[in-house]
C-alpha cells in the first residue's frame, strides 16, 4: 500500500522509513534514473503475472485495475515474450502507462522463456525474441543472462527456480557482467510452488544456492497468475514483492530493483527495516570481523494473531543461522551482533504466527 493510503487506514501506526542515499550511490550505473529524494518507502506489489496476451486470461488493463483494487502499489504483467508479438507490446505498454497514477505504477514487462528456465525482464522497451519449443532448448543460466547484456537498461529476475527442479543448473557461471543483470530470484511463486508441500524448503535452498554462487539478488514473492483476478482477491493470498523506493514511479521502482533493495513477503503489509553496519538491505559494506545489525519489523494488522512476529533470524552463507531471537508482538526490534571473518552476506528471515513469512535482500560484506 502507498504511504498516504496506509496513513488513512492506520493513522497511528509507526511507519518504517529507511534512508536510500548511500544505497542509491552504490547502485550500478543508473545514476541518471535515481530520483532526488533520499527517503525510501516500502512499496508492495507483484512482479510476475499473465493475461490473455499470452497464456493467461483477461487484459493488462484488467490486471492493473484488479491489483489496484487489492491495495497494491505496483503490478507487472509479464506475458511470455514469444506470444506478445510486435502487435501486442505497444498496447500492453499503453495499458500500463494509462494505469499509472501518483499512487499506483503499472509495469509492462515480459517473461523470456526456454523450456525449463524463465526470466522476467524489466526496464526494456524492446522485446528480445526467444522461443520455447522443446526440452533441447533447456540451457544453463549463463545463456539466459547473456541475452540481456546488449541492452544497457535491462534487468532480470530468476523465475520459479524449482520448476522442473531445474534450479538454473545451480547458478554456475557467475561473472560480474552477468551479476549486474540479474536483480532478483523468486522465492515464492504462488502458481508453481504452492501445493507441492516442498516449496518453502526448495525456495530457501535455491535462494541460498544462488547467493552462495555469488549472485547479488533480492528475493521476490509473485503470483505468476494465469487467470482473471490475478490472485489479488483470493484469500488467503497475500504474496507481495516489496521495493524500497524514494518515489512511487517507474524510475523509482527500477532504481530499487537495481539496488536489490527489497524483500519477499507472504503478508500483504509486513514492514521490514534491516540494516547491517548502518547500511540497508541490498547494500554492500566493508569486510570486517564483527557486524552489528539493526532490525525493525511491524505489521499494522494488530488484531490478527497470525500476523504477530514470532521469530527473527539472521541468515548467512550456506543458509547458516548466525543469530536468532524469539519475539512476540506486531512491532518488534532487534540489534544482534555477529562475529565472522568469512561471511559474504547476511539476510533477515521473519517468522510470524502464520509460519515462515518473509526474507529480505542481503547486506553483502564485500568478500
Ligand atoms: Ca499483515
Ligand atoms: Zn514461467
Ligand atoms: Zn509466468
Amino acid at each position: 500500500m502507498s504511504g498516504p493510503r496506509f496513513f488513512r487506514k492506520h493513522p497511528f501506526v509507526f511507519i518504517v522509513v529507511v534512508t536510500c542515499v548511500l544505497v542509491l550511490a552504490a547502485a550500478p550505473a543508473q545514476a541518471g534514473k535515481a530520483p532526488p529524494s533520499t527517503t525510501c518507502v516500502p512499496y508492495f506489489g507483484d512482479l510476475h503475472a499473465h493475461t490473455a496476451v499470452s497464456d493467461g486470461t483477461g487484459t493488462p488493463a484488467g490486471a492493473f485495475a484488479s491489483a489496484r483494487a487489492a491495495g497494491m502499489d505496483f503490478f507487472a504483467t509479464t506475458d511470455h515474450s514469444m506470444m506478445i508479438g510486435p502487435q501486442w507490446w505497444p498496447a500492453t505498454k499503453a495499458a500500463a502507462d494509462a494505469a499509472t497514477t501518483s499512487s499506483f505504477v503499472g509495469i509492462a514487462s515480459y517473461e523470456l522463456g526456454w523450456y525449463y528456465d524463465h526470466v522476467n525482464v524489466f526496464d526494456l522497451d524492446t522485446i528480445i525474441p526467444k522461443t520455447e519449443t522443446s526440452q533441447a532448448n533447456h540451457t544453463p543460466a549463463i545463456d539466459f543472462v547473456d541475452v540481456l547484456l546488449p541492452y544497457p537498461t535491462a534487468i532480470g529476475q530468476f523465475n520459479h527456480p524449482m520448476w522442473h527442479e531445474a534450479d538454473f543448473d545451480g547458478y554456475v557461471g557467475w561473472t560480474p557482467q552477468r551479476d549486474a543483470k540479474m536483480f532478483a530470484l523468486e522465492v515464492y511463486n504462488w502458481g508453481d510452488d504452492v501445493g507441492d508441500g516442498l516449496w518453502e524448503t526448495w525456495s530457501l535452498e535455491s535462494y541460498v544456492r544462488c547467493l552462495d554462487a555469488g549472485w547479488h539478488v533480492m528475493p521476490t514473492a509473485v503470483s505468476d497468475a494465469h487467470y482473471v483476478d490475478w490472485d489479488t482477491t483470493v484469500a488467503p493470498y497475500e504474496f507481495r514483492s516489496v521495493l524500497l523506493a524514494p518515489k512511487l514511479t517507474h524510475a523509482g521502482l527500477f532504481a530499487a530493483m537495481r539496488a536489490r533493495r527489497g524483500y519477499a513477503t507472504m503478508d500483504k503489509n509486513l514492514r521490514i527495516d534491516f540494516k547491517v553496519a548502518g547500511k540497508i538491505m541490498g547494500s554492500s559494506v566493508s569486510p570486517a570481523t564483527r557486524y552489528m545489525a539493526a532490525v525493525s519489523v511491524s505489521d499494522p494488522d494488530t488484531l490478527v494473531p497470525g500476523d504477530k512476529v514470532t521469530k527473527l533470524e539472521l541468515v548467512s552463507d550456506g543458509g547458516a543461522v548466525a543469530a536468532s531471537k524469539i519475539v512476540t508482538g506486531h512491532s518488534v526490534t532487534w540489534a544482534p551482533g555477529v562475529s565472522s571473518a568469512t561471511a559474504r552476506y547476511f539476510f533477515l528471515r521473519v517468522t510470524t504466527g502464520d509460519g515462515l513469512t518473509a526474507w529480505t535482500a542481503p547486506v553483502w560484506t564485500g568478500r
